[in-house]
C-alpha cells in the first residue's frame, strides 16, 4: 500500500485527497498533523510537503522520498535537521509549468503594452495614448531556463518576441532562442534584453546577482518580471532605477521578505506592480499524477525525475 504523508498550510487537504484518489483509490493519503507514529511505517511511505516544520522530516526517516508540493525547495533546505539519505523531487509537472507561462505571458504583454504607465494616467484622468513596438522588436531574457523557464519561451515565441535564456550550463540549438551561459556571459545577456523574466532557484550564486551595476546594463526602459525567487534582485537598487527612469517597470511575484511589510515603499511605487507569490500555484490533479509517476517509476526501478541536487541547491 502506498501511504502519501501530507503537510500544507492554508489550503483544502481535501481537494488533494481527491486528486490522489482520482489517480489511485487505494492510496492512504494522510493530512499532517495525522501522519500516525513515525515507528509504525510498514508499506511504502512517502510525504509531499510545503514549509514543513523544522524537525518533522527527521522522525519520518522511512519515508522514501520527499515530494516538494513546488518547484522550489528552499522551504525544505532551510530545515537544520533535514535527513540527507532521502531524496528530494521537485515538482515540474504539467500544470505548474502552464501557470507560469499564463502569468509571464499575461506579464510580457502588460510589460510591452505599457499597462503599468496606462493605468498610472488613467488615475490621473489622463489620455495617454503610448504606441508600443512591435513584438518582433523586443527581447524576452529568460534568466534560469529550466522546467519553467522553457515552458515560458515555448509559450511567449509564438507572439513573436526574440527570445534569449540564461543559465549555468550551455544548452542546445534552438531555434528562435539565443542561449546566454554562466556569468561570463550575464552582462552581454542583460545588454541585449528588453524584458527580463526571473526564473531562478534561491541560491547563494543567485542572491543580488540585480544589483545596480547589472541592473545599469540593461537598454534604457527595460523592465523586470521577477517570478522565480526574492533574492535575485536589490529591491533598493531596482527602486533607484525606476526612479531614474533606467528602468519603465517591475512586476514582482516574490521577495525577500514575504509577504511584504505593510511599510515596504514597493508596495505605492507606481512603476511597480505587486502580486503575492501567486505566479504559478501547484495544481492539486496534474501533482498527484507526477508523484504516482514517479513512485511508479521508482518501484519499476527507473530514474526519479527533477531530483533536487543538494551541492547545487535546485
Ligand atoms: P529548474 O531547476 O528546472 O531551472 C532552474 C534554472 O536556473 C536552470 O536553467 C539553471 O541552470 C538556472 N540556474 C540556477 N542557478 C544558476 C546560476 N547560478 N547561474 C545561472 N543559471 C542558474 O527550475 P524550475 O524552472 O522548475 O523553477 C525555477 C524557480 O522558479 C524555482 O526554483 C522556484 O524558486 C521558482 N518558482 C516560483 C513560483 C512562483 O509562483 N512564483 C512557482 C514555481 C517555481 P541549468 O539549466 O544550467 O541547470
Ligand atoms: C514553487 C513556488 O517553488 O510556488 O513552486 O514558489
Amino acid at each position: 500500500m502506498t501511504r502519501i504523508l501530507f503537510y500544507l498550510n492554508g489550503y483544502s487537504h481535501d481537494v488533494w485527497r481527491e486528486a490522489f484518489h482520482a489517480v489511485d483509490p487505494d492510496i492512504d493519503f494522510r493530512s499532517y498533523p495525522d501522519w500516525g507514529d513515525p515507528g509504525d511505517m510498514s508499506g511504502d511511505t512517502y510525504t509531499l510537503v510545503w514549509e514543513p516544520e523544522h524537525g518533522l522530516l527527521k522522525e519520518y526517516t522511512n519515508s522514501k522520498v520527499t515530494f516538494s508540493i513546488g518547484a522550489g525547495v528552499d522551504h525544505i533546505m532551510s530545515d537544520p535537521d533535514l535527513p540527507t539519505n532521502i531524496p528530494i523531487v521537485r515538482m515540474a509537472d504539467d500544470g505548474l509549468k502552464e501557470g507560469m507561462a499564463e502569468f509571464v505571458v499575461m506579464s510580457v504583454l502588460m510589460h510591452h503594452r505599457s499597462m503599468p504607465e496606462l493605468l498610472n494616467a488613467q488615475k490621473q484622468k489622463e489620455w495617454a495614448r503610448i504606441f508600443a513596438p512591435a513584438a518582433s522588436s523586443i527581447k524576452v531574457g529568460i534568466m534560469g531556463y529550466g522546467a519553467l523557464g522553457q515552458k515560458c519561451a515555448e509559450v511567449l515565441r509564438p507572439l513573436g518576441y526574440q527570445i534569449n535564456s540564461w543559465s549555468q550550463s550551455a544548452k542546445a540549438d534552438e531555434k528562435g532562442v539565443t542561449h546566454y551561459t554562466g556569468m561570463g556571459e550575464l552582462d552581454n545577456f542583460l545588454t541585449n534584453t528588453n524584458i527580463v523574466v526571473g526564473l531562478l532557484p534561491n541560491t547563494e550564486e543567485t542572491t543580488n546577482l540585480l544589483n545596480e551595476k547589472r541592473l545599469s546594463k540593461l537598454p534604457e526602459r527595460a523592465s523586470i518580471i521577477n517570478v522565480g525567487r526574492g533574492n535575485l534582485i536589490e529591491i533598493d537598487d531596482l527602486i533607484k532605477l525606476l526612479d531614474n527612469n533606467h528602468l519603465s517597470a517591475a512586476t514582482l511575484d516574490v521577495f525577500k521578505e514575504e509577504p511584504v511589510p505593510k511599510s515596504h515603499p514597493a508596495w505605492t511605487h507606481p512603476k511597480i506592480i505587486i502580486t503575492p507569490h501567486i505566479a504559478a500555484v501547484t495544481r492539486p490533479k496534474t501533482a498527484a499524477e507526477y508523484v504516482v509517476r514517479n513512485i511508479k517509476n521508482m518501484d519499476n526501478g527507473q530514474p526519479l525525475e527533477n531530483v533536487l541536487n543538494i551541492q547545487r541547491g535546485y
